[in-house]
């Protein structure tokens, strides 16, 4: 598909831990595009400890979803503030709902779908640490912190997520099989999803960027 004199409006897609964060950091750095992640977004409240934050830390750390209500007003409100630039958005929408209502606001251009053995995705958040304020995200063994424990960057501390015990990932897991599966049905039908199946970051990136880069060129 080509996208002519528009602002690429793009979606990513894929269960937890399937890497939409290291592809997301991919891109931004090869496009020109700003990243959207609603996990970060709602993370940064919590550290924040904002009123939102306050409202929202207990479904983050059980694995469990956000409602709908209230994660459709603060995306849409985020995204107004980015419309003015392509974007690619990472962890929204994640019901038929929240689609939906984004469709209503601002249809999408590009979806685009990791998929994921489950068994490299239990493996992963083992060894998941993150940079809070920032998104970056770090695996032992993959992309190990240069000096252990902190962010390349700013030398800041990194954490392990809550939601990345065993019984929070399992929820995330049943959550994605059972709420998250059928968006991406949604944007079958539509005929703008495109997958992309691998079992490292590393064998699905250039897959990826094949399909990008006809579509940003012709900007
Ligand atoms: P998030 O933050 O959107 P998830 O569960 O969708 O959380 P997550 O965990 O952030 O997704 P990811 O971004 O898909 O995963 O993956 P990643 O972080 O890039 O990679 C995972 C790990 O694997 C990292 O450590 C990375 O370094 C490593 N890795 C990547 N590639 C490789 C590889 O090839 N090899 C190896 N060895 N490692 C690799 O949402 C969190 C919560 O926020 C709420 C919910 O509570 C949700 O559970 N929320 C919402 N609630 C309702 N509606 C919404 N729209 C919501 N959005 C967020
Ligand atoms: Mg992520």
């Amino acid at each position: 598909m080509t996208v002519k004199n528009k602002l690429l409006k793009a979606l990513i897609l894929g269960a937890p831990a399937s890497g939409k964060g290291t592809i997301s950091s991919r891109i931004v750095k090869k496009y020109t595009v700003a990243h959207v992640s609603s996990g970060d977004k709602l993370r940064d409240h919590i550290e924040k400890q904002t009123d939102l934050g306050k409202e929202v830390k207990k479904y983050l750390n059980e694995g469990k979803l956000v409602p709908d209500d209230v994660m459709i007003k603060f995306m849409i409100t985020e995204l107004k503030k980015v419309d003015d630039k392509p974007w690619l958005l990472d962890g929204f929408p994640r019901t038929v709902g929240q689609a939906n209502a984004l469709w209503k606001v601002q249809p999408v251009d590009v979806v685009l779908n990791l998929v994921v053995p489950f068994e490299v995705i239990i493996d992963r958040v083992r060894n998941r640490w993150v940079h809070l304020a920032s998104g970056r995200v770090y695996n032992i063994g993959f992309n190990t912190p240069k000096v252990e424990g902190k962010d390349d960057v700013t030398g800041e501390d990194l954490v392990q997520r809550p939601d990345d015990r065993p019984e929070a990932v399992q929820k995330r897991l049943e959550i994605y099989e059972s709420v998250t599966r059928p968006v991406i049905d949604f944007y079958k039908e539509k005929g703008i999803l495109k997958e992309f199946h691998g079992r490292t970051s590393d064998e699905i990136w250039p897959k990826v960027t094949s399909y990008l880069d006809p579509i940003f060129t012709k900007f």
